[in-house]
């Protein structure tokens, strides 16, 4: 048996596409089991650039199946979307398939995602607008409608009609917006159903039986624990866990069949959104980092804030996910910068000095962060392929890390393109 779980361990955009891309070249599964069409994973091969939303990256590699699974919230339309730009490369997207038990993202969750954003005195979190929270919502509240219903008109029918008479009394009285027309949707999604029916099976059995057989099973995190629901900085996050236990209920795999737990980190840190950052930099040097990291979203091209390393949080969501081996990211970004600099502790507002991530966002936005100065380099990484060749001063930046979270760095990314990688021995 051989599991692997790729989760991001800030903010997202840690390069996850990338490195489940790599490993997936030696996959059976490639398996998405939370967020939705939210994310942007990019995958460099060769000259050819792809940026996967909705699919697992494992789709280009993955000589087995990708799996969109029950923890997934699937907007139908962007998946078929998706699914023809692959096939008008070439590639083949027969292997993809989409749990029964994932619920649907309709029309109504992407406006009302949409309202709640530009609504002028509401709590704006500086979410994609792709419906996620509002899926998520009804999915809770168990009026959600899942990829089952598509296949069948009398159920879709009914829910369509049940969730749109309170939608529509919301966005007209509330909103002031136009009402959405019941029979206009349950024709589209039952097309939509029709086109997908081949694709929509019973995923967790299959994924049980697999990791049961000794394959190889990769399940891709989407988003990051510092967005998680739960553990992130509520209320600025995604609504899904995209740590290591959420593959659990995101897949239906049981906890014991989990093994190597991969967590993926920028040698800096990025986020999108609203949201605390104590590390930020909101200078010319966050503008420097943030032109040569490339640093905008992957979905909605909204310029990403950059700022330092920062261990404090980085430690919680290793604690979290139960982190066993690390991956870090875009150290070739750092080159050049004098002198780096990485968070490990804060200063609270009454001056108490604290190693550990607190659970109420409002103190901290008032937390000071505590760094620790490192020596930069100068040399571009972007051709080194093993850590002897990095500058001493890279490899202490990365062994800072490794001792500070009693973690060990198998992989270090120096470069967006499949090959740049440095494997640690
Ligand atoms: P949502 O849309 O409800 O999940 O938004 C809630 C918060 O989660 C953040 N979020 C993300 N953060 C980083 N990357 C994401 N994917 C795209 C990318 C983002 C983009 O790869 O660049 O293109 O802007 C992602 N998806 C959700 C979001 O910013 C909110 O803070
Ligand atoms: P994900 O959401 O975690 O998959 O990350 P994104 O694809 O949203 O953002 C990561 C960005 O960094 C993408 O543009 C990648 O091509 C790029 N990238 C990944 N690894 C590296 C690296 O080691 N160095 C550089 N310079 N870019 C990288
Ligand atoms: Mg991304």
């Amino acid at each position: 048996m051989a599991t692997y779980v790729v989760v991001g361990l800030q903010y997202g955009d840690e390069g996850k596409g990338k490195i489940t891309d790599v490993l997936s070249a030696k996959s059976d599964y490639v398996v998405r089991f939370q967020g939705g069409d939210n994310a942007g994973h990019t995958v460099y091969a060769g000259e050819e650039k792809f940026v996967l939303h909705l699919l697992p990256s494992g789709v280009l590699q993955c000589k087995g199946k990708c799996i969109i699974a029950n923890g997934v919230v699937v907007n139908p339309k962007a998946f078929l979307k998706e699914i023809g730009q692959i096939a008008d490369k070439g590639l083949r997207t027969d292997h993809v398939f989409i749990s029964r038990r994932a619920h649907v993202i309709m029309p109504y969750h992407i406006l009302m995602d949409t309202y709640r954003e530009e609504e002028e005195n509401g709590t704006h979190i500086g979410t994609t607008k792709k419906g996620i929270g509002p899926c998520y919502e009804d999915k809770i509240a168990r009026v959600g409608i899942r990829m089952v219903d598509l296949l069948n008109p009398e159920v879709l029918r009914e829910k369509i009609e049940k969730n749109l008479r309170v939608k529509n009394s919301l966005f007209e009285k509330y909103f002031e917006k136009p009402t959405l027309d019941v029979e206009e949707i349950y024709q589209e999604y039952l097309e939509l159903g029709n086109q997908l029916k081949d694709r929509i099976v019973d995923t967790e059995v299959e994924l049980n039986q697999a990791i049961a057989s000794g394959k190889n099973v990769l399940f891709e995190g989407a988003q990051a624990l510092m967005l998680d629901i739960d553990f992130g900085t509520y209320p600025y996050v995604t609504s899904s866990s995209p740590s290591t236990g959420g593959v659990c209920s995101g897949a239906g795999v049981p906890p014991t069949s989990l093994q190597n737990l991969i967590g993926v980190a920028k040698a800096y840190t990025t986020r999108v959104g609203e949201g605390p950052f104590p590390t930020e930099l909101d200078n010319d040097l966050g503008e420097k980092m943030r032109q040569i990291g490339k640093e905008f979203g992957a979905t909605t091209g909204r310029p990403r804030r950059t700022g330092w390393l920062d261990l404090v949080s980085l430690k919680h969501a290793c604690m979290i996910n139960g982190i066993n081996n690390l991956v870090i990211t875009k150290l070739d970004v750092l080159s050049g910068i004098f002198p780096l600099k990485i968070a490990t502790k804060y200063k609270t507002e009454d001056g108490k000095i604290i190693d550990y991530f607190t659970s109420s966002t409002t103190k901290l936005y008032n937390y000071e962060p505590i760094f620790e100065e490192l020596e930069g380099w100068d040399e571009d990484l972007t051709q080194v392929r093993s850590y002897d060749e990095l500058p001493i001063t890279a490899k202490k930046y990365i062994e800072f890390i490794e001792q500070y979270l009693g973690i060990n760095v198998y992989l270090v990314s120096v470069g967006p393109e499949r090959s740049q990688n440095i494997i640690r021995k």
